[in-house]
């Protein structure tokens, strides 16, 4: 799996007939992978969207990942599963759903060290920056933070960077290892999606 570029959507941000030109535009932009995240949606409400989500997903070549439900997961034929620290442990996961991509968050060295042990396919590492996006993210690392973390986990997984990642910080994300970004604010606030895609992934590898 590409983890280049992951971006976040909750159902209530795309009407169910834009879903199409929506991945178009992600696709285009140079996303991978496109996490539906819906804190405040209800299962059926998952369902509907996501069923569309994944026809499109595999229409434009993205992957897609959901947030914390394993059952929504299942249910769409998601690619993979993201769940954070308070949620279902990773090995259980697996062996819920052993064909899904697991993706752990971690926010410190203790969580690194859950990380180790219960081996997830990736890491969620952040927030980077301070974020608006997540009312209970926790304290931002800072890039300095992130990079020496991200280098105590280079023997556990791919690590994904996320919070308060845009056009003016990512290079230093970029540089301090990321083996990929994900975002919401940088591209679900931006009316050009195609190009808010393009601007983040356009140093990756060059650097
Ligand atoms: N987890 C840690 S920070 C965050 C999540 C879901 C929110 C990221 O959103 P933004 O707008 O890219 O800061």
């Amino acid at each position: 799996m590409d983890f280049t570029l992951h971006v976040l959507v909750d159902p209530a941000q795309v009407a169910l007939d834009e879903v199409g030109a929506f991945c178009e535009a992600l696709a285009a932009g140079g996303a991978t992978i496109v996490q539906l995240r819906g804190k405040r949606a209800s299962g059926r409400e998952l369902v509907t969207f996501g069923l569309i989500l994944r026809r499109e997903t595999r229409r434009t070549g993205l992957g897609l990942i959901v947030n914390d439900r394993v059952d929504i997961a299942l249910a769409i034929e998601a690619d993979g599963v993201h769940v954070g620290q308070e949620d279902i442990p990773v090995p259980l996961v697996r062996r819920l759903a052993p064909q899904l991509v697991i993706g752990l968050s971690v926010g410190s060295r203790e969580e690194l060290a859950v990380a180790r042990a219960h081996r997830p396919d990736y890491i969620g590492m952040g927030p980077v920056y301070p974020t608006a996006s997540k009312a209970d993210a926790g304290p931002a690392l800072g890039v300095e933070a992130f990079k020496a973390l991200r280098a105590e986990a280079a023997d556990v997984a791919p690590v994904v960077a996320i919070g308060g990642i845009g056009p003016e910080n990512v290079d230093a994300v970029w540089q301090a290892g990321a083996d990929g970004i994900a975002v919401i604010s940088a591209v679900m606030g931006a009316d050009d999606k195609r190009e808010a895609c393009r601007r983040l992934v356009e140093h990756h590898r060059a650097i």
